[in-house]
């Protein structure tokens, strides 16, 4: 039927997302909603970004911008504007933020979901122009409906996520996700307010060519984390390393590549953040082919401690993250 056609590009993610609930005989329509408020909150973050040198160059008289309102960072911009949408939307009951220490109760007892989410990822990224990106998670709730929202329902292991994505605001501004049903990438067009399907079916090739870490950090590797580095370079393969997890992970996404953040001497459990980066990258990479570990065990089978828990990671095509996972054991079987 008409549903199973791949549904060419230029779909709009409005059109695409209706299609997709018709393959969901038992939908009702609220993940599809949350999605689209997920694209509303990002059209707006992405509309005050390009803003952002404006707004500093007018903010340069004084702290105060146009508006005359005390310049946020945009970070904090960010933040309130996906909890704002998400609020609004009604579908979430609970979100957990990296902006924010505790879990934030939207007020939507009856949401089924709940949301983790990095709003604006490598925000300090933003003031000398690099790509940045927004990161979301979404788990269906455990507890019952008409109760706020639980730790229990915020700290589910990665497997249970029903989608997650990310937004990448770089020299086109991008809006990547999963449903469980492989991977789409939809590129944002300024002056029609719309995000197309651009890169329907995205999957990562098996091996690659491209390995990212900062290597500013080689004086705290582990052994077997020096030694995969060095079996890299001994490989020819290219080092590419933006300093935004996203623009890192999307490049190698399409192309094949590794990003790693290890754990380190200095870091123990390494810097990124399991429930709204690891997690949410780790289902995106493994429905486009790839794989996700922390060094030793695979992303998605962690279980959550707490919610802002930090997690080494090793992401990308298969085959390097295995070979990664390979210099590691290494390491472990001779302590
Ligand atoms: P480092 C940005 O602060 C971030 O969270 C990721 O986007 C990025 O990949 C990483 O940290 C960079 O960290 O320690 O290499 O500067």
């Amino acid at each position: 039927d008409h549903n199973k056609l791949a549904l060419p590009v230029g779909t709009t993610l409005d059109r695409f997302i209706m299609r997709k609930q018709e393959d969901f005989p038992y939908a009702t329509g609220e993940l599809s909603q949350l999605l689209r408020d997920i694209a509303l909150a990002a059209k707006i973050v992405n509309r005050e970004i390009n803003r952002s040198g404006l707004i500093d160059i007018a903010g340069a008289y004084g702290s105060q911008n146009i508006q005359g309102e005390d310049q946020q960072k945009l970070d904090v911009i960010a933040n309130i504007r996906f909890i704002r949408a998400l609020r609004n939307g009604g579908e979430v009951c609970t979100i957990i933020s990296e902006e924010d220490e505790d879990m934030i109760q939207t007020g939507n007892n009856q949401g089924k979901y709940v949301v983790a989410i990095d709003p604006l990822d490598g925000s300090s990224n933003i003031d000398v122009n690099v790509s940045i990106g927004t990161i979301f998670s979404i788990y269906r709730r455990i507890s019952p409906t008409g109760t706020e929202g639980t730790e229990q329902d915020c700290l589910q292991t990665g497997t249970h996520q029903v989608a997650a994505g990310y937004v990448i605001y770089g020299s086109s501004t991008m809006l990547v996700y999963t449903t469980g049903n492989g991977v789409n990438g939809f590129t944002y067009e300024n002056s029609l307010g719309e995000f197309f399907l651009s890169h329907p079916h995205i999957t990562t090739p098996k091996t690659g060519a491209i390995y990212s870490i900062n290597e500013g950090s080689s004086e705290y590797f582990s052994e077997g984390t020096a030694a995969f580095v060095a079996h890299c370079k001994q490989q020819g393969y290219s080092a590419r390393y933006i300093g935004s997890l996203v623009a890192d992970f999307h490049r190698n996404l399409l192309k094949g590549g590794i990003y790693m953040y290890p754990a380190t001497k200095k870091a123990p459990n390494g810097k990124l953040r399991l429930m709204y980066e690891c997690n949410a990258l780790a289902f995106i990479v493994e429905q486009a082919g790839g794989k996700s570990s922390n060094g030793r065990s695979r992303t998605l089978e962690q279980t959550p401690q707490s919610l802002h828990e930090r997690s080494p990671l090793f992401i990308g095509s298969t085959e390097l993250v295995e070979k990664a996972e390979e210099f590691l054991a290494a390491e472990y079987s001779d302590a």
